[in-house]
């Protein structure tokens, strides 16, 4: 084989064109190719090109026959430039210009403290694995020059939409020199980030160094979401988890570019925020979950914590008080707030439906004011999630106009209206937003509500509640909306799914996971790998990229990462994992009897509800 490689002499400046005598076809100014083309190695001799000035020292010659050499034994990147969840818009795979990782690699940011922030994540994401200093320092104009760059960009005025990221959006290079990524906003950069970290080899999931060749696939990906809300929802109530947990669940929100995190931070079974002036809201309706276990609830401090680290992930954190039902917590802490005026004992079962806070008390009021403001002044993010969902025994009148003065009341806090698609009769208010759990794909009140001007997030009961189980034989979760496989919860459409709602009502989805039989962080996670990318693909991706064989092969590249990272996931045989050298992780053993959800009969398999009173 006639190996033919560009020499660099050591004391040709950065950039400078290098003497080659590869068939480079490049102009006397363009930087020769390190290495020629595939399949070109063995071709015909050219003309040797001029000789550098000065020739180079033996030394250099052998680092650089070294390096060549390696370089042409190495193998091509293990991961292809299209082998990302959530798909990108745009994928341009450049097989010459795959480029490693060097050990010395420093990440440059724009001069931008939200730029800087996210190239300090960055480097915090490789050192475990790599072992690396990767060193994070701002230029105004950042080049990669043999590392990585994150340069805000913001694009020229009038830019058609090929050079508009938009407020999301990314470009990722990796070219010879280095690796670029631009963005309009420090969001975009972010993702772009969990791209680069998605097409490293697996290992880079690693806690701790390990030996690999860091290599890139090279080419450009451009990319931007399709919908600007794509969330998950943790029930927090029905089984508590520590903040410890919540941020463990952000970390794998991020990963998929989902950027909100619903919190349903109140229930029958369990009261988890402090509030300001009804401290028996904590000690009382926090001390129990479905079970009878300890319960648990977040001071300010905690929530603050997982607001904070959500926010330094783009993550915004959407807070839910459900009203008037799901209230039992709180009224077993103060009976003034319940119609009888009783503090009922707590609850630990899995029932819904049959509690409510008194609509016409004026503590009630008092109470909603003071949690719903206090929420609105902890959280930056513009929801207040006010639920709505089942309140079976606040009827008719009484049911609107309690969620009328509710959504006022979020209205003066400054911030915007969500609520479970029951709220829709309610009256419009600026800016209402919808959450459709539905498992039908039509509803009257709700097409109303959003000619009315709502708009919508698609949770379908049927496709996108994460506490379904996966097939029969799953150890944890419900059926009542049916099983979810990963093709189930991949294959609908948030854009078209709800009859007579356009996609430009639609503000994106959400996975919700409920908790009444999910009970740790291990569970949760089981849960929610591998559905919860399929939800974000859905809320990310154009709809043009959408295919189940292709999504399965580029997901199945994803267990691997999973088990190395620690975390526990289901081993669906709809996806043709890769043999790992790693231990499989271990499948969940249940430690709460799986329970159907015995809701409203509307849908045939549901239980119906037995009226407790
Ligand atoms: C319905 S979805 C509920 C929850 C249950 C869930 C269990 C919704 C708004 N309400 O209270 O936890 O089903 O799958």
């Amino acid at each position: 084989m006639n190996l033919t490689f560009a020499i660099t002499d050591a004391n040709t400046p950065p950039g400078a064109a290098a003497v080659s005598t590869s068939p480079s076809t490049g102009s006397a100014t363009d930087p020769a190719p390190l290495l020629p083309p595939p399949g070109q190695e063995t071709g015909p001799l050219l003309p040797p090109a001029p000789l550098p000035a000065h020739e180079p020292d033996a030394a250099t010659l052998a680092r650089t026959a070294e390096r060549v050499a390696g370089d042409l034994l190495a193998p091509p990147a293990p991961v292809r430039l299209a082998d990302v969840v959530p798909a990108p818009e745009l994928v341009e795979p450049d097989p010459d210009a795959d480029w490693v990782l060097p050990a010395d690699a420093v990440v440059v940011a724009s001069t931008d403290p939200a730029a800087l922030a996210v190239a300090g994540h960055l480097a915090e994401l490789l050192r475990p694995a790599t072992g690396y200093l990767l060193p994070v320092t701002d230029a105004a104009r950042p080049e990669p020059a043999g590392g990585i760059a994150l340069m805000l960009a913001v694009p020229p005025a009038g830019a058609g939409p090929d050079t508009d990221l938009g407020a999301e959006g990314y470009r990722l290079t990796v070219a010879a020199s280095g690796v670029t990524i631009t963005a309009a906003t420090a969001a975009g950069l972010f993702y772009g980030v969990q791209t680069l970290r998605q097409l490293l080899p697996p290992a880079i999931e690693s806690p701790v160094p390990v030996t690999e060749r860091w290599v890139l696939p090279g080419g450009t990906v451009t990319d931007r979401p399709r919908f600007p809300y794509r969330g998950a929802m943790l029930d927090v109530a029905r089984h508590f988890f520590t903040a410890e947990d919540v941020l463990r669940v952000i970390d794998h929100l991020a990963r998929y570019k989902l950027n909100h995190l619903h919190l349903h931070l109140t229930d029958d079974q369990g009261w988890r925020i402090a509030v300001p002036g009804w401290p028996r809201l904590t000690s009382v309706g926090g001390a129990n979950e479905v079970g009878g276990g300890p319960g648990g609830w977040y001071t300010r401090a905690d929530y603050r914590r997982i607001v904070r680290y959500a926010a330094a992930r783009h993550v915004t954190v959407v807070p839910e008080i459900d009203l008037p039902g799901h209230t039992h917590a709180a009224l077993t802490a103060y009976g003034e707030l319940a119609p009888d005026g009783i503090a009922p004992p707590p609850y630990t079962g899995t029932e819904v439906g049959f509690s409510y806070v008194d609509p016409a008390g004026e503590r009630t009021w008092a109470f909603i004011a003071d949690v719903l403001g206090e929420l609105a002044a902890l959280t930056p993010g513009p929801w207040l999630h006010i639920g709505g969902d089942e309140a079976f025994k606040v009827k008719g009148a009484t049911y609107t106009d309690f969620v009328e003065r509710v959504q006022r009341v979020v209205a003066d806090t400054g911030k915007t209206v969500v609520g479970w698609h029951q709220i829709a009769p309610a009256g419009h208010l600026d800016g209402r937003v919808l959450q459709w759990w539905g498992t039908t794909t039509e509803d009257a009140a709700t097409v109303d509500a959003v000619h009315r001007g709502a708009r919508l997030i698609l949770s379908p009961g049927n496709h996108s509640y994460l506490d379904m189980k996966y097939a029969p034989d799953t150890p944890i979760g419900h059926d009542w909306a049916g099983l979810i496989d990963v093709r189930r919860a991949y294959d609908w459409d948030p854009g078209t799914h709800v009859a007579g709602v356009p996609a430009t009502a639609v503000l994106g989805v959400e996975a919700p996971l409920w908790t009444e039989s999910v009970t740790s962080l291990a569970e949760v996670e089981f849960m929610l790998l591998p559905r919860l990318p399929a939800l974000a693909e859905l809320g990310w991706s154009p709809r043009a990229t959408h295919d189940w064989a292709g999504f399965r092969d580029r997901l199945a590249g994803h267990g691997p990462r999973w088990t190395t990272a620690g975390i526990h996931f289901h081993r669906s045989p709809e996806v043709p994992w890769p043999t790992d050298r790693a231990q499989p992780p271990t499948e969940v053993k249940p430690r709460i009897p799986s329970q159907n959800h015995p809701d409203s009969a509307a849908d045939p398999g549901r239980v119906p509800l037995t009226d407790p009173s």
